[in-house]
């Protein structure tokens, strides 16, 4: 076995990563072969030398306008009406033909949080995590409508046993155990970024790191998710990130808007108020959806130039930003999981620290390292009919991504989003709440603001900080 993996890496350069294997053990050297073995060199070695991307990010920003989309400002406009919409998707849901899915995988690095994010607690009076926060929209939708919306949940290795001990711990917060699915993404290695040489961050284990949520795709099938999706009758999933408290979980208007216009993948995106807001960019290039990350304008002055353009108005050119929020049709997924390359790679160069060939630990102060990650927005342009719908981000994007304290997208700015959107909720309903006082609105409370009238009796006053649960 040994000889064979040998050859194997010599064939690829790659020898150099059983340099310790003489010091580990048997569990080690067979946990080392493992990951070895799950590499695909051939791919490695194309992805380095930055042969494998769909259209370059120059050709792409040279043909790129701005997308047609179901806009806030100009309802009359869209091809159908809010109440249709919510009629359509009310009936997919009451057919038990919706599910979820959940993206957890990110260390959550920036956010200087122990536990995988999902964990963090967020509610501004309850003190409630987001997956409890997410897992409880998703309970009160599927009681609402009297069907079941399972639930896939993406980890990483990093995330995924804490994870599951966290959801056990609290009885998936009321979801029943067989509709909720927790599967593990893949990882990739990362490479020196000079010679392409995999990187080692033990004697006994190379770089990895999540292959990012587009290997969402590649760990549903691999879990066998996406089939029990299909055996279930599930035909559309509502996909998220883990770190948006804000996402209306299965909101009807937007399902709504996706079945009617029989599109295949179907995004939310709020107006950009600045070039360089940390959003994704949607673009269209010949009648095709595409994403043009917003760490791309770092990488090439084409990008840099599109997103900063502006029409006659001053409104940015490029003003969708993706929020990371989708619907997507399984039979669509199912087809790109069976689409070679249906994804590409994006590369970028971080610092990751690994071991030298004397073993020493090297923790680079510059970027040293290629790592290789997928997106799932990269399936937009595969899509057929995919639109693209634009909400308020005062009420629909709270992204937690960095440490208290933090100028943006701190918990604290989370908090006070969350706050701001249910005093609107209750104060509509009817509810007199005292300046400054904090409320929270539990999702099995009220999913959404019309659940709110037949639930508060007139003249209710909040003096103090308040969950209503
Ligand atoms: C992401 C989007 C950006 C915008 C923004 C909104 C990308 C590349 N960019 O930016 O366009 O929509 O979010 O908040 O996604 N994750 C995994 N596995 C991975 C990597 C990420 O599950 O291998 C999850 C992670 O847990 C998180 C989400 O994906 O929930 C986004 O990851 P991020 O916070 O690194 O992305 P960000 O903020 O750069």
């Amino acid at each position: 076995m040994m000889d064979e993996l040998r050859a194997m890496l010599v064939e690829h350069g790659q020898e150099h990563v059983l340099g310790f294997w003489d010091e580990l053990t048997p569990t080690e050297r067979d946990a080392l072969a493992e990951e070895i073995r799950q590499i695909d060199f051939p791919l490695l070695a194309v992805l380095h030398a930055g042969e494998h991307t769909a259209m370059s990010l120059k050709a792409l920003a040279n043909r790129a306008g701005p997308p047609p989309a179901f806009r806030l400002a100009a309802p009359q406009k869209n091809p159908f009406s809010v109440d249709e919409a919510k009629q359509r998707a009310a009936e997919a849901l009451r057919a038990g033909q919706v599910g979820v899915i959940l993206v957890a995988g990110g260390q959550g690095s920036r956010l200087g949080f122990e536990h995988p994010k999902g964990m963090y607690p967020i509610g501004p009076v309850s003190g409630n995590s987001l997956f409890q926060i997410h897992l409880e929209k998703i309970l009160a939708a599927s009681r609402r409508y009297g069907a079941a919306v399972p639930l896939c949940l993406m980890t990483s290795p990093a995330t995924h046993d804490e994870t599951i001990a966290f959801l056990d711990q609290h009885d998936r917060f009321g979801l029943p155990e067989s509709d909720v699915t927790v599967f593990c993404q893949g990882t990739m290695p990362a490479v020196d970024a000079a010679s392409g040489k995999l990187l080692l961050a033990e004697p006994g284990h190379l770089a990895l790191s999540p292959d990012g949520h587009g290997g969402t795709l590649a760990a549903l099938v691999r879990s066998g998710s996406l089939d029990a999706l299909v055996e279930r009758g599930i035909r559309y999933l509502f996909y998220l990130q883990v770190d948006n408290p804000l996402v209306d979980i299965c909101g009807l208007e937007f399902l709504g808007y996706h079945l009617l216009s029989r599109s295949e993948m179907s995004t939310q995106v709020v107006a950009k108020q600045s070039p360089s807001d940390r959003v994704g960019n949607i673009v269209a290039v010949d009648g095709r959806l595409h994403v043009i990350e917003y760490s791309d304008a770092d990488k090439e002055e084409a990008v840099k130039e599109l997103l900063e353009r502006r029409g006659p108005d001053g409104e940015l050119e490029i003003w969708a930003g993706s929020i990371a929020v989708h619907v997507m049709d399984v039979a669509f997924l199912d087809r790109m999981a069976h689409t070679a390359d249906a994804l590409p790679f994006h590369l970028a160069k971080k610092k990751v620290s690994h071991l030298d060939r004397q073993g020493n630990l090297i923790d680079p102060s510059e970027p040293n390292a290629i790592k290789f990650e997928r997106f799932i927005f990269d399936l937009l342009p595969e899509a057929q009919n995919a639109i693209v719908v634009e909400v308020d981000p005062a009420r629909h994007f709270a992204p937690l991504k960095n440490a208290p304290g933090s100028a943006q997208d701190s918990p604290e700015a989370v908090q006070a989003q969350l706050i701001a959107e249910h005093t609107s909720w209750l104060r509509t309903a009817g509810v007199e709440i005292a300046e400054g006082v904090p409320v929270e609105i539990s999702p099995l409370f009220a999913l959404w603001a019309d659940d709110l009238p037949a639930k508060i009796p007139p003249g209710t006053r909040v003096t103090e900080a308040r969950f209503f649960c």
